[in-house]
């Protein structure tokens, strides 16, 4: 996962984004950038039957595709991801500071992120204590339900993204990073 970036949702679609906490640094792509940057995050099968959000002028996440196969697809700020519903929902979650779902959820990243803090969810950016941590191409497991899976894993402060870790170990909000390369 990365960054703090923000969404609402109703129980199982997305309805908007806000754009408040998106990182600066990232630019704006238009649908077709998005689209490509995407096909390198996920099977294409997956992508090409999800809906599919991108941010508009106004700051605001838009669905550019409407899908009929339960993913969601999106890049908040350079990690580009397909999510299921149950990881819409944790998602949400992580981002409302609420409870983590009850569920599992499965999100691909295949073409990596761009570096997340490994302690704090909340991070914006690498300081000298977060831990900072960059993924290559992962997919993620998350939601409460995995709690007992996740504790056969490595789950130090300082991950190596190497080989599968539990990143935001300790927090509502740790879940399953698993490289794939
Ligand atoms: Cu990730």
């Amino acid at each position: 996962m990365k960054r703090a970036w923000s969404l609402l949702l109703t129980t199982s679609s997305v309805v908007a984004f806000t754009s408040t906490t998106y990182p600066q640094q990232h630019a704006m792509v238009d649908d077709k950038q998005l689209m490509a940057i995407l096909r390198e995050a996920a099977p294409a099968h997956v992508l090409e039957h999800a809906t599919v959000m991108n941010m508009g002028a106004d700051g605001k996440m838009h669905a550019i595709q409407q899908g009929t196969n339960g993913w969601t697809c999106m890049d908040p700020g350079g990690a580009p991801m397909c999510a299921d519903v149950g990881a819409m929902e944790w998602v949400a979650a992580w981002q409302s500071k609420g409870p983590a779902p009850q569920k599992l959820g499965f999100i691909y990243m295949l073409k990596g992120d761009n570096g997340a803090s490994n302690t704090d969810p909340y991070a914006t950016g690498e300081t000298p204590d977060n831990n900072w941590v960059k993924t290559g191409s992962h997919v993620m497991i998350v939601g409460a339900e995995a709690k007992s899976m996740m504790q056969a894993y490595p789950r130090e402060a300082k991950a190596d993204p190497s080989r599968p870790y539990v990143m935001w170990p300790g927090t509502p909000y740790e879940h399953l990073m698993l490289p794939t390369k």
